[in-house]
């Protein structure tokens, strides 16, 4: 394999921080740069391995800042950049929806103008199955395909679905080299504790009551992030230019079912289950058919859910340190106006 310059942008968080790690490991040759500003979601802590290797550089940098990026690009001048920065919660896209337009529409603008501007060979664009809205629960039949028209529900959604439609006019106008990848829910290590899963496993080691929004039927398409860093790997080394490519484990769980493992999982019982106020416009369920990806470039999940989950749980129970700090500073603020609590 040649070598090769790839930046990573998002790459202090939880898919990026786990996709740096991936390429590091997969690819000696390499040079990874990663491009973070490090809001509460990205953290130098989950890069601490990774940069104590010579092939790995970090630049705190806001892919909004056009001459900071393009300084830098200049100067690595990169083979490939794939884009994980990213407002990605929900719920904190419905209190404040402003800068998710800003990084993850504008963002995404800037980052390809700039690869325009200095002919960089290759753009992926990481995107999300919510880009397609949601499907009903009693029609388990119907799956989100490349061919599903895009229909967000949340202003996160909708930020993540204009961002990709401007990727695809790019390419269409500009013959921009670019892909992008629509992901279902994924989990694993350095996920951050707002997100459903971490959140569960943080709440329930700490004896807390676990808050289940509504009657928790809602049901989303788990992967293990590794699987979703096979498939980017794949697609960016790829020939296939302006193609979609839906990524998803074909494993549904209702929320309520996840979070009764947890607590099974970790000995605690029943009866720290709060079930809370819904979400506002909560998506029913998420389900990809991963078809495409598969019979394209041969992707697989190879993780099942039994074994990631276990995976997962004691990634979190070795490494309290890396989520007590994220839990004990400005998340608390967080979780207090999100859940009435501290
Ligand atoms: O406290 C909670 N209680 C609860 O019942 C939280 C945080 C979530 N939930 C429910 C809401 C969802 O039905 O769990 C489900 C998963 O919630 P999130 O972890 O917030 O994920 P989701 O809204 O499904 O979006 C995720 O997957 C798609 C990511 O956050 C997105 O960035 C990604 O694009």
């Amino acid at each position: 394999m040649t070598k090769k310059t790839i930046v990573v942008t998002g790459g202090a968080g939880f898919i990026g921080s786990n996709f740096v790690y991936y390429m590091l490991n997969k690819y000696p040759d390499y040079r990874i740069v990663c491009v973070d500003c490090l809001t509460y979601a990205g953290n130098l802590s989950t890069l601490k391995t990774a940069l104590e290797n010579p092939n790995f550089r970090f630049e705190k940098l806001n892919i909004c800042d056009y001459d900071a990026i393009k300084n830098l690009f200049e100067e690595e001048k990169p083979d490939i950049v794939v884009n994980f920065a990213a407002e990605s919660h929900v719920d904190r896209s419905i209190k404040n929806p402003d800068i998710f337009v800003k990084t993850n529409i504008s963002g995404t603008q800037t980052l390809m103008d700039v690869c325009r501007e200095l002919n960089v060979p290759r753009f992926h664009q990481v995107s999300t199955d919510e880009v397609y809205g949601d499907l009903p629960l009693d029609r388990p039949d119907l799956f989100f395909t490349e061919k599903t028209p895009v229909h967000a529900s949340s202003p996160y959604s909708a930020s993540k679905a204009g961002a990709d439609l401007l990727v695809l006019a790019y390419y269409r106008t500009f013959n921009f080299p670019a892909t992008i990848s629509r992901c279902s829910n994924n989990y694993g290590p350095y996920h951050f504790p707002e997100k459903l899963i971490p959140l569960m496993i943080i709440n329930a080691l700490n004896d807390k009551p676990l808050p289940v929004y509504g009657d928790g039927k809602n049901v989303r398409d788990w992967l293990y992030v590794e699987d979703h860093c096979k498939a980017i790997d794949l697609i960016i080394h790829s020939n296939k230019l302006g193609e979609v490519y839906n990524v998803g484990g074909h494993n549904e769980m209702a929320n309520i079912d996840i979070v009764k493992l947890i607590l099974g999982k970790l000995k605690k019982p029943e009866s720290l289950i709060t079930f809370v106020e819904d979400r506002k416009g909560h998506d029913r369920r998420y389900a990809i058919d991963p078809t495409k990806i598969h019979d394209e470039l041969g992707w697989l999940p190879e993780t099942k859910f039994a074994d990631g989950i276990e995976k997962t749980i004691d990634w979190y129970l070795n490494n309290k340190s890396w989520w007590e700090e994220i839990i004990s500073g400005e998340y608390k603020n967080y979780y207090s106006k999100m859940y009435g609590e501290n």
